[in-house]
């Protein structure tokens, strides 16, 4: 097999020109991220892998922290191979990370297409929907709904058009994740050279998902509790698999939190039908309070807009906003102390902990 039809089998775009490389030297994957290391696929074999502190070579020479789905060029015969530098990601899914100060955490880079999981049990909730399509938004890759256990629900398909109407141009599809047949028009999306990530809740399916696509039980998967449905996260580390159809696909662990970074467009991404009111309001600072000639407060008296929603709307908008002051005034720090430092990179790809 050629270098260029073995990596085809680990995501590498078909006519994309290969980097120049020395003897020793190869492109790997990075298809899981440890605490300690990481494990890389040549098209060929998996390795273990290492960089000092984690970090590698960027494309602009700054230190980058490998994520899975990365193409890194890496060096070495035996294992661990060493990670020597980070090729240029064609897309980057991010979300800010868990703590007090603010950090942005690669979830997933080189991704083609998100897909939302979340099961029509006690996991349903429109309002954390709304919350994803932000986030995954801000990538902007392909996005896609999956609401799992729609074998269990007879609400499934009343659900499905709730859900549809709020993700619309994103499709929503209700289906039993433990049918391969149902996730056709899913493994159709993610065919050679295609990566996708799934991503949702522990419990949601995911593992379920990957294993009906891999037609094979690859992935651990685990009961929900029955009062409240929630997982047990059975996953505990984000896995690249090879996909019989030739793509690629991303499990990853349940997410508790999903906090902004910044860079989401909630008007553009989720609430596009706020976003056109707002345009028709009479003021152009219209706080949708009861100034005369809202649009908002008309299609709410009207009841062509939910108050919930346009509640949520604020409610994102204001943490976007929060976290981008963050994230400005973290910018404006590192640019007026650090000589030879970029801007912003301070906030960007470090490992969330030590
Ligand atoms: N009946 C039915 N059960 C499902 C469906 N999807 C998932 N399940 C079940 O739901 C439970 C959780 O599924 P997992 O695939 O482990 O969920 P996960 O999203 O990978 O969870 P974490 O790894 O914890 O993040 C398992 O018992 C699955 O068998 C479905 O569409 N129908
Ligand atoms: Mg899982
Ligand atoms: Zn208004």
């Amino acid at each position: 097999m050629s270098d260029a039809a073995a990596l085809a089998t680990i995501g590498w775009q078909p006519g994309l020109a290969l980097p120049a490389l020395t003897g020793d030297q190869r492109l790997v994957r990075v298809i899981e991220q440890h605490r300690n290391g990481f494990v890389v696929h040549d098209g060929l074999v998996p390795a273990r892998a290492e960089a000092p502190r984690g970090l590698v070579a960027g494309d602009d020479g700054t230190p980058v922290r490998p994520a899975v789905g990365d193409f890194v060029i890496a060096a070495g015969q035996s294992e661990p191979l060493a990670l020597l530098a980070l090729l240029p990601r064609r897309s980057v899914l991010r979300r800010g990370a868990a703590g007090e100060r603010y950090r942005q955490q690669v979830l997933a880079a080189n991704i083609d297409l998100a897909v939302v999981v979340m099961g029509l049990d006690g996991d349903y909730n429109p309002r954390r929907l709304e919350r994803y399509l932000a986030l995954v938004g801000a990538a902007g890759i392909e996005t896609v709904v999956v609401l799992t256990k729609a074998d269990r629900h007879e609400d499934a398909a009343q659900r499905c058009a709730a859900l549809a109407a709020l993700a619309a141009p994103v499709p929503v599809w209700a289906v039993n994740a433990k049918d391969p047949q149902a996730l056709a028009p899913l493994a159709a999306r993610l065919g050679s050279g295609r990566t996708g990530v799934l991503l949702g809740s522990s419990g949601a399916g995911k593992s379920t998902i990957s294993n009906s696509l891999m037609g094979t039980v690859r992935q651990k998967t685990g009961d929900v509790r029955a009062h409240d449905s929630r997982g047990r996260h059975t996953t505990t580390v984000r896995s690249l698999l090879q996909l019989p159809g030739g793509g690629c696909l991303i499990d990853s662990p349940g997410m508790r939190e999903l906090k902004f970074t910044g860079d989401e467009a909630v008007e553009v991404e989720c609430f596009g039908e706020i976003d056109a009111l707002v345009d028709q309001c009479r003021f152009r600072d219209c706080r949708h309070e009861g100034e005369p000639g809202c649009a908002v407060q008309a299609a709410i008296a009207s009841g062509h807009l939910d108050p919930a929603r346009l509640a949520h709307f604020r409610k994102l908008s204001g943490e976007r906003d929060a976290a981008a002051a963050q994230r400005d005034a973290l910018v404006r720090r590192a640019g007026e102390g650090g000589p030879g430092r970029a801007p912003g990179r301070r906030a960007t790809d470090r490992p969330t902990r030590r």
